[in-house]
């Protein structure tokens, strides 16, 4: 499938789609003779689900069935029934003694509403509350075959898989462009048992060993007298303890980063923070971290974008990857692995590779590319595959294991622990979302939600009663490996390695690595989440660990709170920049960007429509803004000035200079009576300034330069005006490759 005319093909299809819910001749349009359409009275089937949207339902029986079908999706008839089959004649009214008497005890239809109603919801996760999940495949390149015998990295085999995205510390509801780290979960059904790849969006990890997972939460979570703020990291306690921790620095970096505030989901790298041991044909074994590459390149929004997005569109990054699969504009990543020798040491130049807080650079290991994810379809029922997913690290195929890392250990525990509270029991890998695509021959028996009715009378080994069934896999039939890796003769300690107390060294390197616009960005991060703390002693320790990490990042953030700057009191680490951290000065496919074009009744609508066409070639997505809805012309208005925000767009393209309409507010310029001013929309004038300050491309023609007069930005970095709309599209085009126009944003430091 071609995802440029897929995309292209949608888009207009929508906007014929708008055209003919206006056209005259439809139900309901004004001076339509047709009838408007009623409710459908004549009992018929449900709806079908839609095609290729059923979760996956693969699962080989344990044993034998009650008869009921195996893909039952819980709605079938024309009628509306009890739970338990029996038609109804009514669900509008309660069974009452008389039509004004009380409520009958007896009516067990309103109970069984009720009462299942009151249970719907189930306890959120603690962590990763707010996500969002699609459906894909994954493609193996082959090119992993000589270290691993993972079945599903062999040469050209395709495995269905299931993401889930999500922010970490927000409740279920909470906003989706917060700052904070970003859950990248990957559920491989392969057939030789399920492998979940549960992930970040961040090479690293707060803590080093997984005891301290409880403590980092509590103290990034909403305080506990106020339950305030929710989905931040900007508060007392938070800053308290990553000041205290210090072996949070790194990852806090990583946070108060451009990567903490990604665009999309499509353009976040994924990566698999520990260090896992894969195990060949051979036996052999090699050291391996997982990286998921985005195909879109690694984009952010800017932290002024991400506030407004958190009010305007909530479930901004949500609605954005649901868009983008529906379009045929499929999100894509390449799975990469940095392979190191297995060796006793278990480090690699120097670098310990049990430590999470700790990455590779990838100068220093590259990144080799295994395989491709394609995520192609969006879940049926939010609830039953994206909140009823359970991950678990100890979800292995063989030929991948776990190291020592001491975080990966913690979580072997915890995942499959969260579950029988969140899902109600040690069943949920019946659950259809989590069901094995592999055969089943477990021994696991009764439980809560049991599902399957096991035949037999023997779920025990040895046994002789069901046959010796089942029976373990010989070493030629591709059992799971345990590799006997060598336990140290050592006492037992609650201590580290003296390699993990150095926090700061990699802290250093990821903000050497960034180019002046985001340290920028950094600085001002540091600077807002630090000014939102009310302790003063909070500020001032946080300051000292950034001053073991760069002095001229400390004495800006120190400058912004109004404080003196701290001297080191470690040495600085000498370390060398990893260039590939930087999303500056590279450029990417600007495929699914969004691109505003500003139009009034007045516009060169010839024109207009041709720059549409150019951005839907571009394989980008036109958004006509118009002063009101409905059609300019023959032209849909996907937005009027009501409903358009800039936060919503890559790229702005002005049409036209419209004047106020009536909805629209004073203009500021208008109220000061400003020579010359005032006769374009106000906010037009705002949709443009903000472009502009979020570094965004601009283009105008026509009568469209106007607007960027009045907003005064005409002749910057990124602005292009021309005669012809389509030649200035080409150059907006062009500056989109780049992701914004990095030059406008002031980097002081530079
Ligand atoms: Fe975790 C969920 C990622 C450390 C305990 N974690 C969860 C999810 C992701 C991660 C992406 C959401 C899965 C989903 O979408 O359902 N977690 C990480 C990463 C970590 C990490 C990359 C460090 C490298 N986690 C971690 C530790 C512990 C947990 C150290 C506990 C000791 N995580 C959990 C959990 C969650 C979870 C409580 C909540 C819901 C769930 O598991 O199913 O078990």
């Amino acid at each position: 499938r071609n995802p440029a005319k897929a995309v292209k093909d949608v888009v207009e299809s929508a906007a014929e789609k708008v055209t003919d819910v206006l056209a005259p001749d439809l139900p309901g349009a004004p001076g339509s003779a047709a009838p408007t359409l009623a409710e459908p009275t004549t009992p018929h089937e449900p709806l079908p689900p839609k095609p290729e949207q059923g979760a996956p339902q693969t699962r080989t029986p344990t044993g034998a069935t009650t008869g009921a079908p195996a893909t039952a999706n819980g709605q079938q008839g024309a009628f509306l029934t009890t739970s338990q089959g029996a038609r109804l004649r009514d669900t509008d009214h309660s069974l009452k003694a008389g039509r004004r008497g009380p409520v009958l005890l007896q009516d067990h239809h309103l109970r069984e509403k009720i009462t299942h109603f009151d249970h719907e919801r189930i306890p959120e996760r603690v962590v990763h509350a707010r996500g969002a999940g699609a459906h894909g495949v994954f493609t193996a390149y082959g090119t992993a075959e000589a270290v691993t015998r993972a079945g599903f990295l062999a040469k050209g085999r395709s495995t269905e898989v299931f993401v889930r995205f999500s922010t970490v510390l927000g409740s279920r509801g909470s906003a989706d462009t917060v700052r904070d780290t970003r859950g990248f979960a990957t559920k491989f059904y392969t057939d030789e048992g399920t492998f979940d790849l549960v992930g970040n969006n961040m090479p690293v990890f707060f803590i080093q060993d997984a005891i301290k997972f409880p403590d980092i939460i509590h103290a990034g979570k909403p305080h506990p007298d106020r339950e305030i703020p929710q989905a931040q990291s900007a508060h007392d306690t938070f800053w308290d303890f990553v000041s205290l921790h210090t072996e949070a620095q790194h990852h806090t970096m990583w946070n108060m980063s451009d990567r903490g505030i990604p665009r999309s989901y499509r353009t976040m790298e994924g990566f698999g923070v520990h260090t896992f041991r894969l195990i060949n044909a051979a036996g052999e074994t090699v050291l391996a971290k997982f990286h998921w590459k985005p195909k879109l390149g690694v984009h952010s929004l800017v932290w002024e974008e991400a506030q407004m997005l958190s009010g305007m569109d909530p479930d901004f990054h949500r609605r954005d990857l649901y868009d983008a699969i529906e379009a045929g504009a499929f999100p894509e990543w390449e799975l990469g692995i940095q392979v190191f020798p297995d060796t006793p040491e278990e480090t690699f130049a120097g670098i310990d590779l049990l430590d999470p807080t700790k990455m590779v650079p990838e100068e220093l290991a590259e990144v080799q590319p295994v395989g491709t994810l394609t995520l192609n379809r969006t879940p049926t029922n939010f609830f039953a595959e994206t909140e009823q997913v359970a991950f678990h690290l100890g979800h292995l195929p063989p030929g991948i294991d776990v190291t020592n890392d001491p975080l990966l250990q913690g979580r072997l525990f915890s995942y499959v622990d969260t579950q029988l509270t969140r899902l109600g029991g040690p069943n949920f890998s019946q659950i259809p979302i989590n069901r094995p695509h592999a055969p089943v021959n477990d021994m696991l028996r009764d439980g809560f939600h049991q599902q399957a009715v096991h035949a037999g009378v023997a779920p025990y080994r040895p046994n002789s009663l069901d046959g010796g069934n089942p029976f373990p896999a010989g070493d030629d039939e591709n059992a799971f490996v345990d590799v006997p890796v060598q336990v140290a003769e050592a006492p037992k300690v609650r201590a580290n390695p003296a390699s993990f107390d150095d926090h700061f060294s990699q802290a250093r390197l990821f903000w050497l690595s960034m180019s002046p616009v985001e340290q920028e960005h950094i600085i001002r991060s540091y600077t807002f989440e630090l000014g939102k703390c009310y302790h003063q002693a909070i500020k001032e320790r946080q300051l000292q660990c950034l001053a073991n990490i760069d002095p001229v990042l400390c004495a800006q953030v120190a400058t912004g709170l109004g404080l003196p700057a701290p001297e080191p009191t470690v040495p600085l680490a000498d370390v060398t920049p990893s260039p590939a951290l930087s999303q500056v000065g590279r450029q990417w496919p600007a495929d699914g960007r969004m691109v505003g074009i500003v139009v009034a009744p007045d516009s060169d609508l010839d024109g207009v429509r041709a720059v549409r066409r150019a951005v839907l070639a571009a394989d980008m997505v036109p958004l006509l803004i118009a002063p009101h809805g409905g059609m300019i012309g023959d032209l849909p208005a996907q937005r009027s000035f009501a409903t358009g925000r800039s936060v919503e767009l890559d790229a702005v393209l002005l049409a036209a200079a419209p004047a106020p309409a009536p909805d629209a507010l004073p203009a500021r310029d208008a109220k000061a009576g400003a020579a010359g001013s005032g006769t374009v929309d106000p906010r037009v004038l705002l949709m443009v300034e903000e472009c502009w300050r979020h570094a965004k491309a601009i283009g105008a023609w026509g009568s469209g330069v106007t607007v960027l007069e009045q907003a005064g930005v005409a002749g910057s970095p990124g602005v292009v005006t021309g005669e012809d709309g389509s030649e200035v599209f080409a150059a907006v085009g062009q500056l989109m490759a780049n992701h914004r126009v990095w030059e406008r944003f002031p980097a002081s430091i530079a």
